[in-house]
């Protein structure tokens, strides 16, 4: 078979891509390792997941009509409501039938002779077509560490991000183990602490976390965001991140003590990004931050009646510089008796025995342990398939030479022509409201794909120079803020031997959508088409 476009994954990104390309009419084939629509949405099932971004925002807004039609029940919604969601835009735009689903593609090899991308399934089946384009989202291969001795574990063990689908993971009774606190570990430990009979987390890094004080949403609240909607989406897509909220102008450093101290606590209050968001400087300047930091670190010792255990909460890495994390009730959770905090960094995990797990100091028995130990980011999705472009370089060369991974504008690679990436590395991805990140991308190739039909153009491949160029801008913009000095996900240093380089563009979304629509109204600059 061969078709216009194939599609990896049917997420946020394949489904709009997918409604994109048939609106404009060109034939595509979206591939799905799931046996449904969501992405990351069917696949983090782990109890207390929910979204971390405002539900109002997060959502498509291409089409006005979707906007009216569907309701968020609340601030935060539960992955179930996220993934219903995904399944209501599936079904009003008759996504499925261009979805094979059960279906991982194992390699994509750009065939020069005829100009078109060679696809393999998973089941050996091959498929062309001319445009090749990935879905495959920031966060999708899981990171299991490679601990000694987890063949040999007795119990159950599960990781967040392939939660079991068909059947609920009983905690009651069970003594659980929790490794890692991140975003998924902070939103799983309240709620498995209140069903197991014993938690033990363990942890390597404090984080800063947040209150996401999540409540329902009036009717009245519902009835005037959904009348709002004209202004604020335009908002939104001129924005730094996304959303409809002006960072302030002002630095932390500028106001006194107590002024400060009003403001955060405002922030804190009012809950979700608005600390992040509450001096211009927190993440540019060591003094800024570390005013945001102390202020948390205070509510930390304040909520957590024991003081030995508020001091291990204590984070000291520059606030925002990992990626912020709202919680429900989790710095409250260490004052409850069936839960215990242990410092992996003091003591670190020796292996995993047949009853559990060993420390250097202690051995922990379990019956069920659960790895919150995150993603191999941004570039481990893509790199899990063997993609190869013109004189079958592999991405994984491409991106293993020099000292960092290299892209343009994080939507393609120079040498692997009609190959476009939603959400790629170096684009603002993940630092920006994630489904208006992928509009946006989205949108600029399928105007792209468009353009080049008009123009009877059959290839589009971004040159070397204005990929180096881009990587460098991206490099020059990271190295001026605090990001790159966080052992994250962000930087590729929490996985081992990842190269390690600051693979999201942080010059805000607004100026990035702006950047690629001045591209292609130059005749995609920077890239060669012919
Ligand atoms: O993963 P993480 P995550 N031994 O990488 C620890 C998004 N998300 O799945 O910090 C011991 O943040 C690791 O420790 P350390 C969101 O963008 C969104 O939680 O490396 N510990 C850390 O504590 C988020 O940022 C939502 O020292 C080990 C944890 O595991 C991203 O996904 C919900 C270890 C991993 O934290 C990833 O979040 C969930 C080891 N060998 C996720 N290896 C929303 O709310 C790792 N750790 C929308």
């Amino acid at each position: 078979m061969s078709y216009d476009a194939i599609v990896i994954g049917a997420g946020f990104s394949g489904l709009y891509m997918l409604h994109r390309l048939r609106e404009a009419g060109f034939t595509a084939r979206v591939y799905e390792a799931g046996d449904g629509v969501g992405g990351v949405w069917y696949w983090n099932r782990y109890p207390g997941a929910r979204c971390d971004s405002e539900s109002i925002y997060y959502n498509y807004t291409f089409s006005a009509e979707l906007l009216q039609e569907w309701t968020w029940s609340s601030r935060y919604p539960e992955q179930p409501e996220i993934l219903r969601y995904l399944n209501f835009v599936a079904d009003k735009f008759d996504l499925r039938r261009d979805i094979q689903f059960e279906t991982r593609v194992t390699a994509a090899h750009y065939q020069e002779a005829t100009r078109k991308w060679l696809i393999t399934l998973d089941d050996g089946t091959q498929v062309s077509a001319t445009y090749f384009i990935s879905g495959v989202g920031c966060l999708s291969a899981a990171n299991l560490p490679p601990f000694k001795g987890l063949e040999q574990f007795g119990g159950e063990w599960y990781h967040t991000g392939q939660w079991p689908r068909n059947e609920k993971v009983d905690f009651k009774g069970k003594r659980v183990g929790v490794i890692g606190n991140g975003s998924s570990g902070v939103q799983s430990i309240p709620v498995i602490a209140q069903e197991a009979e014993h938690l033990t987390v363990f942890q390597r890094t404090p984080q800063y976390t947040i209150p996401a004080r999540n409540h329902p949403y009036s009717d009245e609240f519902i009835r005037q965001t959904k009348e709002s909607y004209p202004e604020i989406i335009p908002q939104m897509r001129e924005s730094w991140g996304g959303f409809p909220i002006a960072p302030s102008v002002r630095s932390a450093l500028e106001d006194p003590q107590d002024v400060r101290q009003q403001v955060y606590e405002e922030a804190w209050a009012k809950g979700g990004f608005f600390l992040s968001y509450a001096y211009h400087d927190l993440t540019m300047n060591e003094a800024a931050n570390e005013t945001a930091a102390e202020f948390i670190r205070s509510k930390i010792r304040e909520t957590v009646h024991n003081p030995e255990v508020a001091e291990k909460l204590l984070p000291s890495y520059y606030f925002g510089t990992k990626r912020p994390i709202l919680d429900t009730h989790y710095y409250e959770t260490y004052n409850r008796e069936n839960v215990t905090l242990v410092d992996v960094k003091k003591a670190p995990i020796v292996e995993i025995t047949p009853k559990g797990l060993r420390t250097a100091d202690a051995e922990y028995e379990l019956d069920i342990l659960v790895f919150a130990t995150g993603y191999d980011g941004m570039t481990g999705p893509l790199l899990k398939i063997d993609i190869r472009g013109k004189d079958g370089w592999t991405l994984k060369e491409k991106w293993s030479e020099g000292s960092n991974v290299q892209t343009y504008l994080g939507l393609a690679n120079a040498g692997f022509p009609n190959f476009f990436m939603i959400t790629g590395p170096e684009s603002p991805s993940v630092l920006a409201n994630m489904p208006l990140a992928i509009e946006q991308h989205v949108d600029w190739i399928g105007d792209c794909l468009t353009y080049m039909r008009q123009n009877g153009l059959e290839t589009i491949e971004a040159t070397p120079e204005a990929e180096a160029a881009w990587s460098r801008h991206c490099k020059e913009v990271a190295d001026a803020t605090l990001y790159p000095k966080a052992d994250s996900w962000y930087t590729g240093a929490n996985i081992a031997g990842k190269p390690r380089s600051f693979l999201i563009y942080l010059g805000g979304f607004g100026s990035y959508r702006q950047i690629c629509s001045d591209i292609a109204a130059k005749g995609y600059e920077g890239f060669t088409l012919a």
